[in-house]
């Protein structure tokens, strides 16, 4: 057991039940061309996050833990992606439509795939999920449980949508979770900070917050 110096209290790591969950790094959310920018984003905020999370995903290796990245993608016919998705707003292209990296948010294209700075290895595991949450519509939770898993460590994008969803999803299914702040990013910083706020206000009633060097320290 490692403590981590977290917010709003310490967080106890247990190394041997921890899970790193790196959350939709992919070109179509941090390259320009891709989902991200045609929702109308600057997608280059989100490339700073890049040598943070590469360092947390090489500590979590480099301890022999479990690592898992997730993609936010669909399949070629869409058959799961729900009209409600697909339609809404007025985006310049959307889910399915041809774009400078692919088909826009399709499995199998350049753009849905992991940038390759966060390239996962043989052994890591890759979930490609339909919605928001990582839990939802996928064998996350089996994998997981089946693996002895209690403790997740949250990275990715963005803070306040799939990160966010995806830990609430944890919390209530059991789940210890902490953040990785400087390894997560918003395109709206004041939506960064307020999620980080809300999940760790009310004693952490989502979950618990520290910097990528802690989390690392504690793993070594
Ligand atoms: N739009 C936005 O902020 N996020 C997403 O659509 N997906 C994820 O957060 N991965």
């Amino acid at each position: 057991m490692a403590t981590i110096k977290a917010r709003p209290f310490d967080f106890n790591l247990e190394p041997e039940k921890t899970a790193l969950i790196v959350i939709d790094m992919q070109r179509d959310f941090v390259e320009p061309g891709g989902f991200g920018e045609t929702l109308g984003n600057d997608v280059t905020r989100l490339q700073a996050i890049i040598p943070a999370t590469a360092a947390l995903i090489t500590g979590f290796r480099k301890a022999g833990l479990t690592i898992v990245h997730t993609r936010e993608c669909h399949r070629p016919d869409l058959a799961d992606c729900p009209p409600a998705k697909k339609d809404r707003g007025n985006p310049k292209l959307r889910i399915g439509d041809p774009g400078p990296m692919g088909r826009i948010l399709v499995s199998g294209e350049p753009g849905a795939d992991i940038v390759p700075e966060l390239y996962p290895v043989e052994g890591e595991i890759v979930i490609d999920k339909p919605g928001k949450g990582a839990f939802y519509a996928t064998p996350l939770g089996d994998m997981l449980k089946e693996r002895g898993i209690t403790q997740l460590v949250f990275a990715g994008v963005t803070t306040e949508v799939c990160v966010q969803t995806t830990m609430r999803e944890a919390n209530d299914r059991g789940y210890e979770c902490l953040l990785a702040e400087d390894a997560t990013e918003s395109y709206f910083p004041e939506f960064k900070k307020a999620a980080i706020d809300m999940m760790t206000a009310q004693g952490a009633i989502v979950g618990w917050v520290a910097p990528v060097s802690s989390i690392v320290e504690a793993l070594s």
